[in-house]
């Protein structure tokens, strides 16, 4: 029955039928996330023949390596067991550019995009205003480090490594860092939103590009697949994340600053906050736009596709990230700035 890189089997009556195979690394983390969509995917469309296949990637030892590159998903792969039509990513480990012939088909309804605070539990009811001077916190972001440091310059920041369990073992059972900080989203699907004592406003600490978002990764090629996943699209969090990547992508030749975003949908406007170096404001309003439902299919966005959302409403968050990535760059890539853009038909 193997035809093709698809996989197919036969029921008793003789009905043939393809299995959709869902590829996943083996962390916790990755296995939670994939179970997610797959029990989703289960409950849209019961009669297909969903399989797990587990991947084993040196990724897994980092939850931050861009796990794709190892992904059988990926170019040739000579072991056709480890072939998969889809892989389930956190949205802020994919590239803005994906390899030719791949595409984000489904970008799934954000969780909790902030950075958490995890405090070692003798300091539990305090925050990072009242620990005590010269406490050590955990993390290895660049893009949390600098912001937090330049707001609480009486902390030490020191770096943490290995996946999430490592790092609250290595937190609680010793007693080198006061406090951790890591997405409130991989807390939050591993189930230690116990252990979350603050959530940082854009004030103290903003956000990766596409955190807390969920991303399906299949073929771009794969007509099937592609319009099977797009029914998890959720257009609010497709319009966010298509500005936060285009911000990202027009930064990313521009300069090597940890790139820091907060995007809101308020009356169908996305309004957003970028940031380099430094913390003074500025804003940027556009006006409104009115915009007619286009057909737009096989169109990629930052990588991403939806066919289903209007056209217009991506292109104008993605002239929203493009936008505030020259401002930003225009005065030095040093400050916070806000832009806003009308997405009358985001939905
Ligand atoms: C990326 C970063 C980190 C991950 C860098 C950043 C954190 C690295 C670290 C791009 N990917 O955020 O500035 O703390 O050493 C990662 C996590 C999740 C996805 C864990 C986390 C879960 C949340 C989500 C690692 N990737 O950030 O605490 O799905 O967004």
């Amino acid at each position: 029955m193997e035809e093709g890189p698809y996989k197919y089997i036969r029921d008793g009556n003789g009905k043939v039928s393809r299995v959709i195979r869902i590829g996943t690394r083996k962390s916790q983390l990755a296995r939670i996330q994939t179970d997610s969509v797959a029990a989703k995917l289960k409950e849209l469309y019961p009669d297909v023949h969903l399989e797990i296949v587990g991947m084993s990637t040196t990724g897994d030892k980092i939850l931050d390596t861009a796990l794709h590159n190892a992904a059988c998903i990926y170019g040739p792969c000579s072991c056709l067991s480890h072939r998969v039509d889809l892989v389930v990513h956190s949205l802020k480990d994919l590239p803005t550019t994906l390899p030719p012939g791949f595409t984000i088909g489904a970008v799934l309804e954000r969780e909790n995009p902030h950075d958490a605070v995890v405090l070692h539990p003798k300091h539990v009811g305090k925050t990072l205003e009242t620990l005590p001077e010269n406490s050590v916190i955990g993390t290895s972001s660049l893009r949390r480090a600098a912001q937090l440091k330049k707001r609480f310059p009486q902390l030490e920041f020191k770096d943490i490594r290995g996946n999430l369990n490592t790092r609250l073992k290595k937190l609680d059972e010793k007693e080198d860092y006061a406090a951790i900080i890591l997405a409130a989203a991989g807390l939050r699907r591993m189930g230690w939103d116990n252990r979350i004592s603050q959530i940082l406003g854009p004030e103290d600490c903003m956000y990766a590009v596409g955190q807390g978002a969920l991303a399906v990764e299949v073929r771009a090629r794969d007509a099937d697949i592609l319009e099977m996943v797009s029914v998890l699209h959720h257009p609010e969090t497709v319009l966010r994340c298509i500005a936060e990547r285009a911000f990202l992508r027009h930064l990313e030749g521009g300069c090597s600053v940890p790139v820091a975003v907060h995007t809101e949908v308020k009356d169908s406007q996305v309004r957003m906050l970028g940031s380099g170096r430094h913390t003074h404001k500025h804003k940027y309003t556009h006006a409104q736009i009115h915009s007619q439902e286009e057909v737009d299919e096989g169109v990629q966005r930052v990588g991403v596709t939806a066919s289903k959302i209007s056209g217009e409403a991506q292109n104008k968050a993605e002239r929203l990230g493009v936008d505030l990535a020259k401002l930003l760059l225009s005065k030095g890539a040093k400050e916070i700035l806000t832009v806003a853009r009308q997405l009358n038909d985001a939905r």
